[in-house]
């Protein structure tokens, strides 16, 4: 019988060098012990990313089509990889790796979703500017740049879109949308978010729309920023966020954590994370963030996926 795994289709990570949330997923691998050869991390620059693309379990055997199921967020690709493998179901070919269950408590939730409040996304701060002179700055560097290298190539592919719908045959079902639709759909609400922060990095939003996101901004390192990291420190039970093992929790504090500091300028070690200090308008770390971070930069799974992660993150800087 040969159910190799040779054999069976592998899952795609469908991912981008500089894409903070696609680090989750691949430090959830690293730590359930799924081995390199058990899926392929395919880039992908305009898309949802994180998207993990996995063959289904009952489809998977000889003689049968393959099918495929598409998860498209961070929470539910960890907790799928998660599932899939357990200490009994860990690869024939690489029982050394415990295959830890990384959800063991309900708390965590609580920690996931403050993680991925938007008024905290690293997307968002990577790009927030406080005044004038930050502005000027960043403007002239990559996060400005890359706003306009990505309308540039949002306005390229909505056209390529439009063309595909005029040109296709298929009439769309009565209520519903053709796939060619859908995709000009969502390109068109991606070329409107992305206009907005343009044309404020660029000079065209008008003074007071950049004096109030200077004041969102602002607000977001004073306030959003410190109040998600005093949560975190009431959340936490320490070393890790639910105690002694690692948990999904850890997975998705610790690749947010990492790309704050590197936004902040820090490094992946144990005193980056004091560079945030300087911007959170005088909070300071409690104890179990600080040990919590510390802890971190020392496994080898940060240093396999969050360093180098760094090397990207920090090239994108302002
Ligand atoms: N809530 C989503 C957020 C994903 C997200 O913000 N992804 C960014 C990259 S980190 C993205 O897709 N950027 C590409 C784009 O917008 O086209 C998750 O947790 O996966």
């Amino acid at each position: 019988m040969t159910t190799d795994h040779e054999t069976l289709p592998k899952a795609i990570l469908y991912s981008w060098p500089t894409s903070v949330w696609s680090t989750v997923p691949q430090l959830c691998l690293y730590e359930k012990g799924y081995s390199s050869d058990e899926y392929v991390i395919k880039y992908v620059d305009i898309s949802t990313i994180p998207t993990l693309v996995v063959p289904t379990l009952e489809t998977t055997g000889s003689n049968v089509d393959t099918r495929y199921r598409s998860l498209r967020d961070t929470i539910s690709i960890c907790d799928f990889l998660d599932h899939a493998r357990n200490s009994s179901s860990g690869h024939i070919q690489h029982q050394d790796k415990p295959a830890p269950t990384l959800a063991p408590a309900t708390i965590e939730d609580e920690i996931i979703n403050l993680i991925h409040v938007y008024t905290v996304d690293p997307n968002f701060v990577a790009l927030a500017v406080r005044d004038e002179a930050e502005l000027k700055k960043k403007a002239n560097r990559p996060p400005g740049q890359s706003l306009t290298l990505r309308r540039e190539a949002l306005q390229r592919y909505l056209q390529e879109a439009k063309q595909a719908v005029a040109e296709s045959a298929v009439a769309p079902k009565e209520g519903s949308l053709t796939w060619e639709q859908k995709t000009v759909k969502f390109l068109e609400e991606k070329v409107k978010s992305n206009e907005q922060i343009w044309e404020l990095y660029n000079g065209k939003a008008g003074k007071d729309k950049e004096e109030q996101f200077f004041e969102v901004c602002k607000k977001t390192w004073t306030e959003s920023l410190p109040e998600a990291f005093a949560k975190l420190e009431t959340l936490f039970k320490g070393p890790y966020a639910l105690g002694d093992q690692v948990s999904l929790a850890d997975l998705h504090s610790i690749s947010w954590l990492t790309r704050l500091v590197s936004i902040a300028g820090g490094a992946p070690d144990a005193t980056g994370i004091d560079s945030l200090l300087p911007h959170l308008g005088g909070y300071k770390f409690g104890p179990k963030v600080r040990k919590f971070w510390e802890e971190w930069v020392e496994r080898e799974s940060f240093k396999q996926v969050l360093v180098p992660a760094c090397g990207v993150f920090e090239k994108m800087s302002g």
